[in-house]
This record gives C-alpha cells, sequence and structure tokens, in this order.
C-alpha cells in the first residue's frame, strides 16, 4: 500500500497502513444503460492510520468535482427516519439557543433542503450551501435559499464581510467528504458569530471498527473520525469541541457542538477517556480490522451461495453509496442477485457501480416477490423493513449483511 502521503489533518508523514479494498468504482456514480459498455473509472481505496493525531483515513482524493457536482444522485429526503432526526435537532437548537427573525442558520451541504427547511417554517433565516446542482435545484423550490457551490475559506470570508455570520452552522456529513479538511474548520471558524455554534454529524470510526462497516468506506469519505482526532482538528483553527452526543443514525455517527470558547463539558471527557481505554487512538484498535472485515465478506458468500444453490431468489433494496462498496467488494453479481430497489426516483433506471445490478423502484419487490432481500441500506433496515409489511406478509425475508451477515 502507498503511504508515502501525509495526513490531511496533521500533515505528519508515514501513515500506517490498515485496510485495502481494492480498485473500486465511484459509489455514487450510477451507471446508466448508455454508459454500460463503457469502461467506468476506479480508484485504489486504501485506508490508514496516523499515528499522530490518531486519524483513519483513504489515502486517495478523487477531485470533487468529479464526486459532487453533476449527476449527484443521493438526496437525503426519501428516508423518513432521517427527516425525523434533522427536524427534531432543528427544534431543540431553536429552543436551546432561542434563535429567531434575526438570525441566521447555515448549512454546508444542505442537500435538498431537508435540514433547513425546518428554520425557513419557524421563520428563521437560513442559507444553504451545496456543490450538487439536482439537490440545490430541489431546496430552492422549496424555499431553502441556496448557493450552489463548495463551501471554502473564501466563500466564509466574503459572507462574513458582507455582514452574514451564523449563529449556527450545520454540516452532517460533510466533514469527511472534503479533501481541504483544515481549509474547512477554517471556514467554519470565520462564518460562525462569536457566540455561535457549529452543529456537526459525521459517522463515528469506533462504530465503524467495532461493527465491521466496512461498506461505509468510499472514495466520498476521505476521513473516518474519532474525537481524539476532531479535538485535535478543531483546537488547531482556535474551536472547540464542548459538547458530543452518539447517535445511532448512519450506523452509528456523533453529533459534535463546536464553539469559539472552550467549555469541555462532561459528555467530551467521557467519550475521550473510553477512546483512550479502548485505546482508539492507537494503531492496535485497527490491526486486526482487515482479517474481519475479510471473514465478513467469506460469511456473506456462504449465506448467499447457500441460498441460491437451494434455488432462492435474491433482490437487495437500496442503491447507496455504501451498497456499491459491499457488492463490489464481497463480488455480489447477477449471478446471486437480480435488481435492486431504491425510493429515490433520480436512482431508479440506473445501474449499480461496478456490479450494474438493475435499479428500480420498490413496488417491484411485490410484482417478482424474490424470496430474499438483502438490505444494502442495513443502517435503515427498521423503516425499510416496516415500509415492505407486505412483502414479508407475502413470505419474504429480509437479510441484513453488517455486523454479522443474518437472516431476519
Ligand atoms: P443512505 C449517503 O450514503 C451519501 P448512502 C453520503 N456520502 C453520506 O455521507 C451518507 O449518506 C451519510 C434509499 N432508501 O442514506 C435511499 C429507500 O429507498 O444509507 C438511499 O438511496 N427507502 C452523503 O447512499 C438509500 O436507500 C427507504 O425507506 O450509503 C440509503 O442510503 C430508505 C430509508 C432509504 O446512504
Amino acid at each position: 500500500m502507498a503511504t508515502g502521503v501525509n495526513c490531511r489533518s496533521c500533515g505528519h508523514a508515514g501513515l500506517k497502513p490498515v485496510l485495502d479494498l481494492g480498485r473500486t468504482p465511484l459509489a455514487d456514480r450510477l451507471v446508466s444503460a448508455a454508459q454500460l459498455a463503457e469502461q467506468e473509472p476506479a480508484y485504489p481505496l486504501q485506508v490508514a492510520f496516523c499515528s499522530q493525531c490518531s486519524l483513519l483515513q483513504i489515502i486517495e482524493t478523487v477531485p470533487p468535482e468529479v464526486l459532487f457536482c453533476e449527476d449527484y444522485p443521493y438526496y437525503s429526503s426519501f428516508s423518513d427516519a432521517l427527516l425525523r432526526h434533522s427536524r427534531d435537532n432543528v427544534l431543540d437548537l431553536i429552543r436551546r439557543r432561542d434563535l429567531g427573525s434575526q438570525s441566521l442558520a447555515v448549512e454546508l451541504a444542505s442537500n435538498d433542503g431537508y435540514l433547513l427547511k425546518n428554520y425557513v417554517e419557524a421563520g428563521i433565516p437560513v442559507l444553504g450551501i451545496d456543490p450538487a446542482e439536482g439537490p440545490a435545484r430541489e431546496a430552492e423550490k422549496i424555499g431553502v435559499r441556496t448557493l450552489n457551490t463548495f463551501f471554502t475559506v473564501e466563500l466564509a470570508k466574503r459572507l462574513a464581510a458582507e455582514g452574514r455570520q451564523a449563529d449556527v452552522i450545520h454540516g452532517n456529513n460533510v466533514l469527511a467528504h472534503v479533501a481541504d479538511t483544515n481549509g474547512f474548520v477554517g471556514g467554519i471558524a470565520t462564518l460562525l458569530k462569536d457566540g455561535g455554534v457549529a452543529v456537526i454529524e459525521v459517522p463515528y470510526v469506533k462504530d465503524l471498527i467495532d461493527h465491521r462497516e466496512f461498506d461505509t468506506i468510499y472514495h466520498e469519505h476521505l476521513c473516518y473520525f474519532s474525537v481524539t482526532a476532531l479535538d485535535h482538528l478543531f483546537r488547531r483553527h482556535g474551536l472547540y469541541l464542548n459538547e458530543v452526543k452518539r447517535l445511532s443514525i448512519h450506523g452509528g455517527s456523533l453529533r459534535l457542538y463546536v464553539e469559539k470558547v472552550e467549555r469541555v463539558g462532561p459528555s467530551m471527557q467521557e467519550l475521550l477517556a473510553l477512546e483512550a481505554a479502548e485505546r482508539v487512538d492507537r494503531i492496535d484498535f485497527y490491526h486486526d480490522f482487515a482479517r474481519r472485515v475479510e471473514h465478513l465478506k467469506a460469511e456473506l458468500l456462504v449465506l448467499l451461495r447457500g441460498l441460491k444453490a437451494d434455488g432462492r431468489t435474491i433482490a437487495a433494496y437500496g442503491a447507496a453509496a455504501k451498497g456499491a462498496t459491499l457488492i463490489n467488494y464481497v463480488g455480489i453479481g447477477r449471478d446471486l442477485v437480480d435488481f435492486v430497489v431504491d425510493r429515490n426516483i433520480h436512482k431508479q433506471g440506473k445501474y449499480m457501480p461496478g456490479q450494474h445490478l438493475p435499479i428500480f423502484g420498490p413496488e417491484k419487490l411485490l410484482e417478482a416477490q424474490p424470496d430474499f432481500v438483502l438490505l444494502l441500506a442495513w443502517n435503515f433496515a427498521t423503516e425499510i423493513i416496516e415500509q415492505q409489511a407486505e412483502y414479508a406478509r407475502r413470505g419474504g425475508r429480509f437479510i441484513v449483511p453488517v455486523p454479522v451477515p443474518r437472516v431476519v
């Protein structure tokens, strides 16, 4: 594995290899019928650990314009659980921070306006910033003012100079996605009012490792954060991670409350202590991850091949980015899974990267009634299983692949 690169956060040279998922197609680059015959771009997907600031990260940086601008198919509003989660977050902040018509809430990577629309409803001014054209257009349609561009320190300076500093800055599932990690955090420091708060959600590396969530590793996700690594990162920019909450969303995430004043609370102290006790800040914590991921692959293949050998049919639910990593690393092609379904209309009619499984709307499950449905979006298993009660009533069963492949 090539490790002649520097840490994305602290610049330390000599990253330590943790896992190599091989050359992999881009997880959100769904393939159109016209593109099926073309060679798909694929990039190395290697994970490494920085022993200086304890950041787990991938080595390769695919240009952000390639990943996020045109045809970005991820729209946040297709999960009811995510919409509820975001609304509760906003209502809690409006109450706790006493926000009103004089306040400004900014979201970095505001997608289709799934979160900021809750501020708009409450009469609180908003500004969304997102480089993906389709989702940004949808946000505008529902009254969420959106700048269709990347957030950078230059943009932050311009907004601040125009008197548009924020009382609250949201950044959900975006910090891990930015190539210029320090520029992005520096931008937050510039855009935030002195008494403001940045509320940021990131997948938690401890959950990733503990629950073998290797499929959440793809080129959009450059960093896999621990609280220890985040604390180093924010302090470098005069920001303080004062409060942190563990959340179940996306297989286990952190919600970070970041301010310009230092008042580190018990939630932070507890998590820092937990990470030190479990050595999340040391390479030891990651040393057998690659082996555990290989086992998962073997277990899932035994399960799927066994079902096929018994003459069973299998489909999948969720044309998720993580689903692309899973099917490509495990090697799940049309010999095992017939098709994938997804509620997102922008994904239907296309094909999964690499394995080219066709994507249909969820109604296809009742039409075809496959014996089993592999949940590629296992993080929303409860919501999907509830929604597919009729499929289950007719005898359909679900397979959850992570952390241990099993039929539920
Ligand atoms: P979902 C995305 O990853 C993209 P993905 C991104 N890179 C990121 O960081 C993470 O989120 C956090 C569909 N679905 O959200 C919607 C239904 O069809 O787990 C999605 O296509 N019916 C920004 O893509 C997919 O499943 C449903 O009822 O891995 C879920 O993808 C539900 C609940 C979802 O994230």
